[in-house]
């Protein structure tokens, strides 16, 4: 019998999201708890073992008290072993005072399945006739330097059980953190301490680039639906086979159901009015949270055109953010009525006017021609 573990991390439960208006803000909060349930759903489905949460499964210590007993309520239901719960740096553990952990481990006193991993101490279980052995590495404050993973050096362990490290913090070569605030780790060392696969957190992009394989060392899981427009995955968690204490193979889960996308464009005619127009009619109004950054150059006709556009987008869309810069269009109209005819302001510009391979140029001669007859 394979033990099979599904590992996310970086839920961030309770993310303000302050950025956004309210129902964008609503939207988002409730997002990660219904990802959350989805993957709880998902293990249970494939009849996973172990749960795992590499840290940051709620987005600071202070994160309000309904919000955690709303997810013990979503982790509770997972049929498996048990879940597996490591502070992060956001939620990190600093002493039986953490609101959040006692917050937390009241609101599952009562749940046996849920196991908080507080301490760097081996958790060992017996699952199918194999030993299973854990070592967490929970995080002591929000940034750090001291190896979190220091501590296995020394640990006697088990060399026939499948022997799993979870941490969180900074990979070097996998995160940006160039200053190492953040328990930054390296593949070698993790490589080196002697445990057969590590299931980490922290960096919100997932672990390896793959979405199936039987070959890694260590995992990413990627947060479990995006956060922002920078999530450019759909939300990423890992199932993970093994088999006589070696990896077997994985593959990637996508729990999240929505998506930030970012349209930048330059419009020039209608046409690209018609084409903005359509890529919006084919995306999903109820998961996309859409935001428009448009600029260029339109005449006043299609600028009507536009915002009648812009309106029809709106209106589909829960979300959709619209920021504008679009100049007024130089046609031939407005050329005659600036410059009389043969100067060498109307000849440049009727010139660029006609090399429509180039529409920006007329403007920008416009733009400086207009600079220098006022300077
Ligand atoms: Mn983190």
């Amino acid at each position: 019998m394979p033990i099979r573990i599904v590992h996310t991390a970086d839920n961030h439960i309770g993310m303000p999201f302050r950025q956004h208006e309210d129902e964008t803000r609503n939207q988002l909060l409730e997002e990660r708890f219904e990802a959350l349930e989805r993957l709880i759903d998902t293990a249970n489905n494939n009849h996973a073992d172990f749960f795992v949460i590499s840290g940051d499964l709620f987005d600071s210590t202070r994160v309000k008290t309904p919000y955690i007993e709303r997810t013990v309520g979503i982790l509770t239901k997972f049929t498996g072993t048990s879940v597996l719960v490591l502070p992060g740096n956001h939620d990190f553990y600093a002493g039986d005072d953490t609101e959040v952990w006692k917050r937390f481990q009241k609101a599952s006193s009562e749940c046996l399945n849920i196991e908080l991993l507080t301490t760097t101490s081996v958790v060992t279980f017996e699952v199918s006739g194999e030993t299973v052995q854990f070592f967490p590495c929970p995080c002591p404050s929000k940034t750090g330097k001291d190896p979190v993973i220091a501590w296995i050096t020394d640990v006697e362990k088990t060399l026939s059980a499948l022997r799993i490290g979870i941490a969180h913090g900074n990979v070097t070569g996998l995160g940006m953190d160039a200053n190492d605030h953040y328990f930054t780790m390296t593949m070698p060392d993790l490589e080196a301490i002697g445990l057969t696969t590590w299931l980490l957190g922290h960096i919100h992009v997932p672990f390896p680039t793959t979405t199936s394989g039987s070959e890694s060392q260590l995992f990413m899981a990627g947060t479990h639906t995006p956060d922002s427009v920078r999530c450019k995955h759909s939300g990423s968690a890992w199932l993970l086979d093994f088999e006589e204490s070696q990896l077997k193979n994985y593959k990637r889960l996508s729990p999240g159901k929505i998506k930030f996308v970012r349209i930048d464009r330059s419009l020039h005619h209608l046409n690209d009015i018609s084409e903005l127009q359509k890529i919006c009619d084919s995306l999903d109004p109820h998961a996309v949270l859409l935001d428009l950054k448009l600029s260029g150059q339109l005449s006043t006709d299609e600028q009507n055109e536009l915002h009648k556009s812009i309106e029809t987008i709106q209106n589909r869309f829960r979300t959709c953010t619209v920021d504008l810069d679009i100049k007024n269009k130089i046609d031939s109209s407005t050329i005659a009525t600036l410059y009389p005819q043969g100067t060498l302001a109307e000849r440049l510009l009727s010139t660029l006017l006609a090399d429509s391979q180039h529409p920006n140029d007329v403007t920008l001669a416009h733009d400086l021609i207009q600079e220098i007859s006022n300077s």
